[in-house]
């Protein structure tokens, strides 16, 4: 049947509309919203009971949430604060205008905090604590382009120089400078919080208000009233990673999280939502996801207006507009806002008709009113059981004049025409001299002036300026190795995976000094590698404990839920995973308690797949434990394309502060894991540990008792196991699961052809290059000095002749050490997409199984003229490999 209209948004009988408007006003009049609310809920019902589908609105209108009568009065003194605002405003902007006067197109932002002034400085001036009560204070994460802001202020608090200012983005030199955004790593006393890359801010903020429950239920840390604010641009909403979890944060009830959101309507090119509306999109987005949410949206002087917009119609007209249209009516002044927005109905044109078109211009939104953006943070200070989102409708490029204000360029723009200054100082009636303003001198209150006393006294009633990172020294000893005297003795004849070796390391760990602070990360992979048996030993976390009796309570590994549970069981999310890791393993500097997580995951989906947060997590000093199981693409059988990683080791090589190991048997992850607890917490060293670990099951041997092999397996490569019948005429290099294709190889060679070989385990290509490189480079800048040896020519200084090196990742990965083993190495490795089959046949195809190692060998000893070609040819034969067999790499 041809539909002609549509019943649920045409009105068929507007009679009968307005006699139930009519009713519902009354009610509203009569007995409030509360009622009103009961009985529109009580309605639905009755329609769903007959069947009646309402679609959901989660929008509310489009104003403020706070009705202005429930309006408190501003607590500061606002015309002190407005001064110290524009103080901020104007050093901001003429750090990064003077920052590019000197050096074209060094690049800044000034449209950025220019919108987001007054939402920051309120939350300065009245809630963000640097401390509660001698404990560390709120967390906040700041909106990473706005960073001039966050130094300007700092500067006016003499936290920061001129000096500092001057050398905003000119790090590499003179001293001090200032990095371009809040990176920890740069800047380690300054920033707590990398947020610069889209998206991870909200992500990891989130995370970090359940990992601070987490600290308080498990008795860690004393609960407090402490708040995690996190400003995120409406562009950056976009991110998958921003809006991904926010489920998360209503279920876990954190109303000790604040997301502000600067709804300036604009992104990089131009608007969010031209077509639309950002703040209904959020709304509809946070309200489903259960979270309470405040829109800030007019400024004072729009209440009168409303005040006399009895029929709605002022409203309406808002409702009418679009993003696109609300970015005109800023960036084309009063008169075009009177034409095009009131001029639309001439009730509404009547309303303004007694105001001017600066008045007009100058209606201010919700996000540049300090009283109105103070009562959406009281709000959210003080509301319970469940996260809050306040949407704060903002200008960008506010104040910058019509050239930027508004203009889709803005967020780009970086020098600014001497009128566009006079005109910045007017419109804030800056207390800025004259002679200042001109060579755009920053300008700090005197000591004695009462701006400079009032921002001391905010910032001692407040605990502490923000941001501001101060880790505390830890104490923590690293459990001595003797700890895992089962991984050093090995299993025997027992078989037994490096995962498995992993999981009674922890276990292990979890019976020694340091227990408390241990942190197990899984995303929904624990009976993948074994851990399930702890979620009965330590209990996985649950804010609400367990409601309900487990379906498998009567078995002895069954799923136990607790409120002090250790285990972060995050589910399907690395990015989660990513973002508890990352709380935990900055806990140390954020909350003064050395957390040492584990994240145990699928190594395919860990730096391919969250990259971008792990890089993070480094730039945040983070410490812990990466820990990649399934590892290897031959390793892991049957899986396939998708899962099988032969990569993951080449990306983690990338990461500067991350250590990457690939460890053949369980002494060698003891080893690695008690020094890596040493040097992160004991010695305080700021780096974290990528470890892949395996599911094949093999016999793990009791750690060699050879000199000095403790330091090697650190630093990378050692001998494991040496030709016994002649001197070696070859070497064999393996990693992981590998190392034992490498000792069947070289048991093949030598009943078979009688070639003898050595094999080595090598733990970590990347770090032996690490080293090599900067003895290289110490040697290159001291060309008179006797040069130094790098390790790896160290290891194998007794060592000549060829190298095989066989890995169960990309063949670049020993190839790294290719410098400083010139016409040595052939390297076997996994280039290429994996398959789905069983280790031999994997193995066979990548040419990294024993025979495929064997054959390489006699390959590489019959060029250098050691082995008849003619024999090695037939030999590759006879161990069946076919020479004209596809290449991996390629097909
Ligand atoms: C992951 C990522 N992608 C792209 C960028 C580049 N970028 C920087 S700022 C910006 C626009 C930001 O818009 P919005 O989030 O609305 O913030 P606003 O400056 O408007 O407050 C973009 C695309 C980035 N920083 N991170
Ligand atoms: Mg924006």
């Amino acid at each position: 049947m041809l539909k002609t209209k549509d019943p649920v948004s045409e009105d068929l009988n507007p009679q009968e509309t307005s006699e139930w408007m009519e009713s519902l006003d009354e009610i509203i009049d009569a007995a409030g919203p509360d009622r009103a609310a009961y009985l529109l809920k009580r309605l639905g019902d009755r329609a769903a009971e007959f069947g009646v589908t309402t679609t959901a609105n989660l929008n509310t209108p489009y104003k403020n949430t706070i009705p202005v009568e429930e309006e408190v009065p501003y607590p500061g003194d606002r015309f002190c604060e407005r001064r110290i605002k524009n103080l901020v405003r104007w050093n901001a902007l003429a750090m990064v205008v003077r920052a590019n006067k000197t050096d074209d197109n060094i690049g800044g932002h000034l449209s950025t905090y220019a919108s987001l002034a007054t939402l920051i400085e309120v939350g300065q001036n009245h809630f963000f604590r640097g401390s509660i009560n001698g404990e560390p204070g709120d967390l906040i994460y700041y909106q990473g382009h706005a960073s001039p802001g966050m130094y300007s202020r700092a500067y006016l608090e003499g936290r920061l120089t001129e000096q500092h200012l001057l050398n905003f983005r000119k790090e590499l030199r003179e001293h001090p400078g200032l990095s371009s955004y809040p990176h920890p790593w740069l800047m380690p006393n300054f920033w707590q919080f990398p947020t610069v890359s889209m998206g991870l801010g909200p992500i990891n903020a989130l995370y970090q208000a359940r990992f601070m429950r987490y600290l308080e239920n498990r008795g860690i840390l004393a609960p407090t009233d402490r708040k995690i604010w996190a400003f995120l641009g409406d562009g950056e909403t976009d991110e998958p990673e921003t809006l991904g979890a926010l489920t998360l944060g209503s279920r876990e009830k954190l109303d000790n999280l604040i997301f502000v959101v600067n709804c300036n309507l604009q992104r990089l090119d131009g608007p969010v939502r031209g077509n639309g509306r950002i703040v209904d999109e959020l709304e509809a987005a946070f309200r489903g996801a259960g979270w309470n949410v405040i829109k800030c949206l007019w400024g004072s002087n729009w209440d009168p207006l409303f005040a006399r917009d009895y029929d709605g119609l002022l409203l309406k007209r808002m409702q009418e507009c679009v993003d696109g249209e609300y970015q005109n009516f800023k960036a084309k002044g009063g008169a075009y806002v009177r034409k095009e927005f009131f001029g639309k109905y001439p009730e509404l044109a009547k309303m303004v008709e007694n105001m001017s078109d600066d008045e007009i211009y100058s209606l201010r939104r919700g996000g540049h009113d300090p009283v109105k953006v103070y009562n959406a943070y009281k709000r959210a200070f003080e509301h319970q059981g469940g996260p809050t989102v306040i949407l704060a409708k903002t200008v960008k490029g506010y104040g910058l004049g019509t050239v930027a204000e508004g203009r889709n360029a803005t967020h780009q723009q970086k020098k600014l025409t001497p009128e566009q200054v006079s005109y910045f100082i007017q419109r804030f009636d800056m207390p800025i001299p004259p002679e200042k303003v001109e060579h755009l001198d920053f300008y700090r209150f005197p000591d004695d002036s009462p701006e400079a006393k009032y921002l001391k006294e905010r910032i001692d009633a407040l605990g502490g300026p923000r941001p501001s990172r101060n880790p505390k020294k830890i104490e923590i000893t690293a459990p001595p190795l003797e700890t895992f005297s089962e991984s050093i003795k090995g299993s025997g004849a027992r078989a037994a995976s490096t995962t498995s070796a992993f999981v009674a390391i922890l276990k292990a760990l979890l019976k020694s000094d340091v227990k408390k602070y241990l942190v197990p990360i899984i995303p929904d992979e624990a009976r993948t590698f074994g851990m399930d048996s702890l979620f009965t030993q330590i209990g996985i976390y649950a804010s609400q404990g367990q409601k309900y009796t487990p379906v498998d309570k009567d078995t002895i590994m069954y799923y136990k839920e607790s409120k002090d549970g250790q285990i972060l069981e995050e589910g399907i999310t690395e990015a989660g995973g990513l973002a508890s890791l990352t709380a935990a393993g900055t806990s140390y500097s954020n909350y003064g308690v050395p957390m040492i997580p584990f994240f145990t995951y699928y190594s395919m989906f860990g730096f391919q797949r969250v990259g971008d947060l792990i890089w993070a997590f480094a730039d945040a000093r983070g410490k812990g434990f990466l820990m990649g199981g399934t590892a290897g693409r031959t390793t892991l059988l049957g899986e396939g394309l998708q899962h099988d990683d032969g990569h993951s080791h080449v990306l983690s090589s990338t990461v500067p502060t991350c250590r990457s190991y690939d460890p053949a048997y369980a002494y060698e992850i003891a080893v690695i894991i008690q020094d890596g607890i040493r040097t992160m917490y004991q010695e305080m060293e700021d780096h974290f540990y990528y470890l892949t670990v395996y599911n094949e099951n093999y016999a793990q041997p009791e750690m060699p008792d050879v000199p000095g092999i403790h330091d090697a397996i650190l630093k990378g490569i050692y001998r494991y196991k040496e030709s016994t019948e002649a001197p070696p005429v070859i070497h064999l290099f393996g990693s992981g699961s590998i190392l034992n294709e490498t000792l069947r190889a070289q048991q093949i060679l030598w009943e078979k052809y009688q070639i003898a070989s050595d094999v080595w385990s090598v733990t970590s290509y990347t770090e032996l290059r690490r080293e090599a490189l900067s003895v290289e480079r110490w040697n290159r800048l001291h060309p008179a000095e006797a040069p130094k040896t790098p390790y790896i020519l160290e290891a194998l200084k007794d060592a000549p002749g060829p190298i095989v090196a066989a890995t169960d990742f990309m063949k670049t990965l020993p190839d790294q050490l290719a410098p400083w083993l010139p016409g040595r190495l052939v390297t076997l490795g996994t280039d290429g997409f994996g398959r789905s089959d069983t280790r031999a046949y994997l193995r066979r195809f990548f040419e990294n199984d024993g025979e495929s190692i064997a054959a390489a060998a006699i390959s590489r000893l019959a060029r250098d003229r050691k082995f008849d070609p003619k024999k090695a040819t037939d030999a590759i034969r006879e161990l069946g490999i076919n020479p004209d067999a596809p290449e991996a790499a390629r097909v």
